[in-house]
């Protein structure tokens, strides 16, 4: 509980003294307004990431010796093939037994998508307008179904998007799910700091403070006590994506057995680079161990190292898409939380003097879920066709768009029915729910041999 002694004695030791003279300023509705919004903000974490980021800024980002990782490449003989058929069935035999759960990170808002709610309320497939979390949510339905299997749902939002979140699921009934197997929590958030390390303040009662980062959601997952319920239910491995991506492999049984397979802690699904551009994190080893260096942490040299084919060197692109053990989560959380965090600044709209709104640059500070990854005693990655697997939704118009994540999904699908002898004259859109068919051999099967002709734009579906 903050009490009014506690914060003068964090603000004193931090000297917040222009924090302290706005609070003395302030009427007592408004003071004790500010203990409530100063609830549960770590700010000695903030201070001591702050003092670490000064002394950095003079010493540059030191990375260890870079070299290529081992993955798991798209399989092209029988030997794969075999390999590829019994990671199969051990993920399967993984999601039959109940051992497998999802956790979607959906703490970000849609702003970059100009879209005014939680990321996962965006209309997104092609002809129905699903969801992200329409598709999510059925997807995992239909896989529960597939493999009579109950598959725990998790969702990190963020104090921005908490209550606006269940309450979409709510009004969507779950979208068929058992409300029982549906949970949520919010991931942390830290107070940010001037470059000058003076706390910000947003308005009269709060200070300006940002989510504490995907890599939050192993934190979290484990502070909201959800860590030991879905223990206590024998789940051993947790499914991880982000909100933004509609073609993820819901609970891939490829994926879950070769991550069985491999002993490994965490795994990462990764696609060939489209160029050295790419906004991806780049899987590679650091000094022998296997790491996602983000596309800003790997200078140029790395990001565009070519072979002797002129091939990228580093081409496995992060999609975000990983297996966690828990019981590794677990070891992540034993002694405090053991990812770094890393520090952005960026301009913040701040309570400047006389209640007046000044911008001015503000630091914060967020985990990445990937830098886990070095942690793992064990880890594995596995390359994907990235047309089947990763066409995440960022931005309005351009890259990882709306629209080249509706052409993706739209051109799958049409691959799918061509698949099953049906030809798509070009312009026109199909989509299949995952409730009809969660994969290409699954659709072919439930047509039973009849070829429908598509002469229009076309849903399979309930
Ligand atoms: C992320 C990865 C990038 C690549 C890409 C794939 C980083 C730094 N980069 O790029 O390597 O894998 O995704 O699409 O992660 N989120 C939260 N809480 C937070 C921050 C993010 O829930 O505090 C969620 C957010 O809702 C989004 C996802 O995490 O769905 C990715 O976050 P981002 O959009 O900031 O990451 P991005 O696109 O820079």
């Amino acid at each position: 509980m903050m009490t009014e002694a506690k914060l003068f004695s964090l603000l004193r030791k931090y000297n917040q003294d222009h924090i302290l003279d706005h609070y003395h300023a302030l009427p007592p509705e408004g003071r004790r307004g500010f203990l409530q919004g100063s609830e549960g903000l770590d700010f000695d974490l903030t201070f001591s990431l702050y003092r670490d980021a000064v002394g950095a800024k003079k010493a540059p980002v030191a990375v260890g010796a870079i070299g290529p990782a081992p993955i798991i490449t798209i399989p092209k003989d029988p030997a794969g093939e075999k390999d590829r058929l019994e990671a199969c069935r051990t993920g399967e035999t993984l999601l039959r037994e109940n051992k497998v759960a999802v956790l979607i990170v959906a703490g970000g808002q849609g702003s970059r998508l100009g879209f005014d709610g939680p990321k996962g309320a965006f209309p997104i497939s092609p002809i129905r307008n699903k969801t992200l979390f329409c598709l999510f949510c059925e997807s995992l339905k239909a896989m529960s179904l597939r493999y009579g299997a109950r598959i725990p749902l998790v969702v990190m939002t963020s104090e921005q998007n908490d209550r606006e979140t269940r309450a979409y699921f709510e009004s969507c009934r779950y979208f068929g799910l058992d409300r029982h197997d549906v949970f949520f929590f919010q991931q942390g958030m830290l107070p940010s700091i001037s470059p000058e390390g003076k706390l910000i303040l947003k308005d009269t009662t709060h200070f300006f403070t940002n989510p504490d980062g995907h890599g939050g959601s192993l934190k979290g997952i484990h502070d909201s006590g959800l860590l030991k319920q879905l223990t206590a239910r024998g789940i051993t491995q947790l499914f991880y994506c982000q909100v933004d991506n509609p073609l993820v492999k819901m609970v891939d049984p490829v994926f879950l057995g070769y991550h069985r397979m491999a002993g490994s802690e965490m795994s990462t699904k990764v696609v060939r680079r489209k160029n050295v551009e790419e906004k991806v994190g780049v899987y590679v080893t650091v000094d022998g161990k296997e790491a996602i260096l983000e596309y800003s942490d790997l200078d140029g040299r790395h990001m565009q190292a070519v072979d002797a084919d002129g091939k990228i060197l580093y081409w496995g692109g992060n999609t975000a898409i990983h297996i966690l053990d828990l019981s590794f989560i677990e070891r992540l959380n034993l002694h405090g939380f053991a990812l770094p965090y890393h520090r952005a600044a960026r301009p913040v709209e701040a309570l400047g003097s006389g209640g007046s709104v000044t911008k001015m640059e503000g630091w914060k500070f967020e985990t990445f879920v990937f830098d886990a990854i070095p942690l793992a005693t064990k880890t594995c990655c596995m390359e994907v066709v990235r047309e089947e697997e990763f066409s995440p939704v960022k931005n309005g118009d351009g890259v990882d768009s709306p629209y080249t994540a509706r052409l993706a999904m739209s051109n799958l699908f049409g691959r799918w029915l061509e698949e099953a002898g049906i030809e798509v004259p070009p312009g026109i859109l199909v989509e299949i729910s995952p409730l009809f068919a969660t994969d290409k051999e699954q659709f072919v099967s439930r047509l039973n041999g009849k070829v429908p002709s598509v002469e229009e734009d076309t849903y399979f579906g309930e």
